[in-house]
């Protein structure tokens, strides 16, 4: 069983990594990355974030390994400042709705992004549908107050919530994620090409960036690019990578 403790201990022992997935363009161009944690436990191997974020939103230490995510991909951002390759790619982070909804998290957050010295238009928070809507005020202003900095923010996982098309107009986000699951059969099944195809359209006429995620074929990239969608990660470019393997393939292809 997955417990509180071992949690616990993978924070004080550093067994969790970030992993990036590179985020291109309708002509291959690198624009970014997403940052994905990994754990690797020392008996039992990998295990999965789908298995230990909930167990650490339940227990609360979805804060400290938050607070380590941000803190490693900025250590990132700055990292890749130096390099011709890296320079101008744009970094992902998930941000948990417990996190994001702390008080504070304006406060760390900047300080985060002040003492690494990084270009905060690089950083980009995404957030679920689920973690705007549950406070829709607090978080919008919170959201504000990060956009001023130069921050970006992304809809993770758009069309599998509740966002009224009301609201979605006055939030300040830059970028629309449609959700994996609806790419995933977009070539057969017609029910989700109608509803990419929708999102797509309403992220154009809302001003907003949109990216798909989950793209592993040709064909799903082709029916992307047919309707406009400008922005692509999956399985078809990368999975993702840890650290050293990310570089290599972003100096290969420079
Ligand atoms: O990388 P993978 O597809 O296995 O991720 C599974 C889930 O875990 C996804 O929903 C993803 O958003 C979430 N996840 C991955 N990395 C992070 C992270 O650093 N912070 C948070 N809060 N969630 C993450
Ligand atoms: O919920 P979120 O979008 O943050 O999580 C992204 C998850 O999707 C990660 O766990 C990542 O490993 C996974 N992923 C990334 N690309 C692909 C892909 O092309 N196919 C599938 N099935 N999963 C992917
Ligand atoms: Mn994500
Ligand atoms: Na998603």
């Amino acid at each position: 069983m997955l417990l509180e403790s071992n949690l616990r201990l993978a924070l004080s022992q550093n067994q969790f990594q970030l992993y990036y997935q590179v985020q291109v363009n309708a002509d291959g161009k690198f624009l970014g990355a997403e940052a994905l944690i990994r754990w690797w436990h020392p008996d039992r191997g990998f295990i999965s974030p789908a298995e230990f974020i909930p167990l650490a939103e339940e227990t609360g230490l979805i804060i400290p390994i938050g607070q380590w995510v941000l803190e490693t991909a900025c250590a990132q951002l700055k990292q890749w400042e130096k390099s011709a390759a890296t320079a101008n790619l744009s970094l992902a982070v998930n941000v948990s709705a417990k996190q994001f909804q702390l008080t504070s998290f304006v406060e760390t957050l900047s300080e985060i992004v002040a003492r690494h010295q990084i270009n905060p238009a690089l950083l980009k928070i995404e957030l679920t549908e689920s973690a705007i809507l549950d406070n829709i005020d607090a978080t919008t202003e919170k959201m504000r107050e990060l956009k001023k900095l130069g921050i970006a923010f992304s809809m993770d996982d758009f069309g599998t919530g509740y966002s009224s098309l009301a609201y979605l107009q006055r939030l300040p986000l830059n970028q629309l994620k449609i959700d994996q699951s609806f790419v995933r059969d977009l070539s057969h099944d017609e029910n989700d090409a109608t509803i990419v195809r929708a999102i797509i359209a309403l992220g154009i006429n809302l001003g907003l960036n949109v990216i798909a995620e989950g793209v592993e074929t040709s064909a799903q990239r082709a029916f992307l690019i047919k309707h406009s969608c400008t922005a692509f990660q999956g399985y078809l470019f990368s999975k993702p990578l840890p650290m050293e393997e990310f570089m290599s393939l972003l100096e290969q292809e420079h």
